[in-house]
This record gives structure tokens, sequence and C-alpha cells, in this order.
């Protein structure tokens, strides 16, 4: 096996245009990538680039411009393709997780799904991963089911036998759970679900950015991801879903482009992944993503993944260290990725961010668009610092200053 590349964060630092802006007047500390990460000069560059030379509507004009685009747009869905392991004709553009998860509860789910049947979710998924699931229930008459978290913000794989029956259609499930860090055990899970006979839709958004992925050896059935989660432009993400269920599932939305032949009373389809992208799609998000991917792929993913261990590990045990502060999610380092989230005693986590904001450390206060994770904590809110490859130990011992800075405030 090749050794782990090391990551240099002053040389990756400096790719990002963004992270030299002081802001209000002090060195930006940026930690809310899980909401959304910079972008490096590389994807900038790309767009710009596609804007200047290339742009035209895509698979439509036969002229010069018409072709560039075409094959812009077709080399991006082949380079993200690469990236997570996938056949391009398996990877659907979607504006993001959320539409790539709605595109299978709205194609699959609805088409799929009958009175008794068993969705089952977790406690720990974000809205993305909940509402649409709740939708397709209401409209097909399917049961939501959840699998619990223990004490420590991990899933609670003793419950499988009990919440896993015979009716269970599909599990869906997040990676990388983006209130708490968690990474969850996705082999053990997929292979409880397709013993059961259920499909395996993983939401990807927090894992990506983070780690190695390559969905066949996941062997999921679909997996979700953002492009600007992983550095690439916002409103452009992927479905990737194997290929048969493509080929099975009806479409999501129709228009232009989606389909061979439109008569008065009915259509056909065109093959997928076209199938699915009805519409004049984010030809420079694909772009500006492709660019993400081989800028990532450069650094090695294992890189990142190694350092960005150090880093979220050293914030856990500052934090975990400090009087009054109770830090959620796994302890054990190993299960934990991108995301530090904590709550202070003396002081809400508004008032934290509005402190951390004030010395130029962005966080995120709030739910997260995980309710169910607040519930399980028994909080209404955390803050939470959210860890990309450019971060390093001196902004954790910033934030912990900041975090004691808090403390003397509100105490
Ligand atoms: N989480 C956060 O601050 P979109 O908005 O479609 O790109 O991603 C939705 C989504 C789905 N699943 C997970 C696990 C996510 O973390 C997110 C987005 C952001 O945590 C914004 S709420």
């Amino acid at each position: 096996m090749p050794a782990t590349r090391t990551l240099d964060p002053a040389a990756v630092r400096a790719d990002f245009p963004i992270l030299s802006e002081p802001v209000g007047g002090q060195p930006l500390v940026y930690l809310d990538n899980a909401a959304s990460a910079q972008k490096p000069e590389r994807v900038i560059r790309a767009v710009d680039h596609y804007y200047r030379h290339q742009h035209a509507n895509v698979h439509r004009g036969i002229h010069e411009l018409g072709r560039r685009a075409t094959e812009a747009y077709e080399d991006a869905r082949a380079r993200v393709a690469a990236f997570i392991g996938a056949d391009p004709d398996e990877v659907v553009w979607t504006r993001g997780t959320t539409e790539a998860i709605n595109l299978v509860a709205g194609a699959w789910g609805i088409d799929s799904l009958d009175e008794g049947d068993e969705i089952l979710l977790t406690t720990m998924e974000h809205h993305s991963n909940i509402v649409p699931w709740q939708l397709v229930a209401a409209r097909t008459g399917a049961r939501l089911r959840y699998l619990e978290m223990d004490d420590e913000e991990c899933l609670r794989l003793d419950m499988l036998d009990e919440v896993l029956t015979d009716r269970t259609r599909l599990l869906a499930v997040t990676h990388v759970s983006n209130a708490l860090g968690t990474v969850n055990p996705l082999a053990a899970l997929i292979e409880a679900a397709h013993a059961a006979g259920a499909l395996v839709l993983v939401d990807g958004a927090q894992a990506v950015p983070h780690m190695q992925i390559d969905v066949h050896a996941l062997g999921a059935d679909f997996y979700a991801l953002s492009g600007h989660k992983m550095f690439g432009p916002t409103g452009i993400g992927v479905l990737w879903a194997r290929r048969e269920l493509l080929e099975e599932m009806p479409p999501y939305h129709g228009g232009g482009e989606m389909i061979r032949v439109v008569r008065r009373e009915s259509s056909t389809w065109a093959d997928v992944p076209h199938k699915f992208e009805a519409g004049t799609p984010n030809i420079a998000g694909a772009v500006g993503l492709a660019a993400a991917c081989d800028y990532l792929t450069e650094i090695g993913m294992d890189a990142v993944q190694a350092y960005e261990h150090e880093v979220v590990r050293y914030a856990y045990e500052c934090l975990s260290a400090m009087e009054g502060v109770r830090v959620y999610g796994p302890r054990d380092p190993a299960n934990r990725a991108g995301v530090v989230a904590f709550t202070m005693d003396e002081a809400h986590p508004h008032d934290i961010s509005t402190v951390l904001d004030s010395r130029g450390i962005a966080i995120r206060a709030g739910h997260h668009c995980a309710q169910l994770v607040m519930e399980h904590c028994g909080v209404a809110a955390t803050a939470r610092a959210s860890f990309a490859f450019y971060n390093t130990r001196e902004e954790v011992d910033r934030l912990v200053q900041a975090v004691e800075a808090v403390r003397r405030i509100f105490a």
C-alpha cells in the first residue's frame, strides 16, 4: 500500500483566497465548513474560464460553443464519477444532497412503496433525509421507523433486529452526522439492510469532504452529495445510484433534455442519467465541482483524512477538557470526522457564536437542521465548530481562547 501523503496546511491555505482576507479587521478562522466550505483558486478559475470561453447550452446547439460546453459538462461528469469510484452514467447532476434525496423519494419512493411498507431512518439524520420520506409516507401509506442513538451519539446497531423487518424497503442513513461528526459503520448497516431485502440510501454530504469514497466498494444503492461542501460551487451536487435502479425508476422532473420522443399524450425517456436531468443544468457548477475533485485528488484524500483527524482530535480534547463545556458525539476520534459540537453551562450557543464572531471566528449555532439530534441530546441548540483540511492547530487554540472569553463574559 502506498504511504499516506502529508498535507502542508500553509501551502493549501494559500490556495484559498478568502482565507487570507481579514474579517472585521482580524484574521479569519473559518470553522463553518459543514455548512459550506471555501473555494480554492482552481475552482474559481475553472468557473471563470468556462464562462469566458466555453458557455452555451448543452446537448442542444450544433455549433462550436455548444460543443465546447457539452464537452466540458460531460467531461466534468466523468471526473466527478472517477472521484467517487462511479461510472459516469450512474452520476445524476442535482442541485445538491437535498435534491438528490428528494429525487429518490419522488421517483423511486412514490413509485415503489405501498401501504405498510417501512422506511428505516435514524435519529441522526439531517432534515433533508427525514422530510422527503415523511412526504413519501404521507402519499403512499408507508411507515417511518427510526434507529436510535446511544449516549455517545452513535447508532444503536443492537436495535437493528428490532427495526429492520420484512417490510423494510429502504434504509436511509447519513454517512457522517452534520450535527455530531459521528462516522457511521456503513458496512454493517448496509449488510444488515440488504440481508433484510431493503435498499440503502446514504447521505454523503458530510463524508465526501473528509475521506475517500468509493461508491462501488461501499455497496449502497444510492449515494447523495453536495458540491459546495467539498470546495466546489453552490447549486451542484450528485445522486449516484446503481445503474439498474436508475433504469427502473421513472423520471423525477419532466421537461427538455430528459426525453427521447414527445407525442401529444405521452413521451419516452432519454437514457440514464439524462432521464433525470430536465431543463438547462448548472453547467458551470459541474465544471467547478470537477475542478474541486481534481484539486482534492492532487492533495490526496488520505492526506486530508489523516491531517484533519489530528486537528479534530485536538479540538475535541481541548474543548472537552474545559469546565462547564459539554461536547457531543463519539469520544473515540476514529469514529468522528469534521465536527466538534458543544454547549456551555454559562452561555447560549447563539451568544457563543456572537462572541466568537467578534474575534473573527465563524462557527454555526442552532439545531443544524437536525432537530432529532437536539431532542436526543436534550438541548435546543449547540455551538458547532466544523473543520476542513485548511484549518490548523493554531486556529483551534484561537477557538479555545475565545471560548474561555465567553465564559469570562457570561460567568
Ligand atoms: N448541512 C449544515 O450546516 P444541501 O443543503 O442540499 O447542500 O445539503 C443538505 C444536507 C444534507 N445532509 C447533511 C448530512 C447535511 O449536512 C446537509 C447540509 C448544512 O450542517 C446546512 S443545513
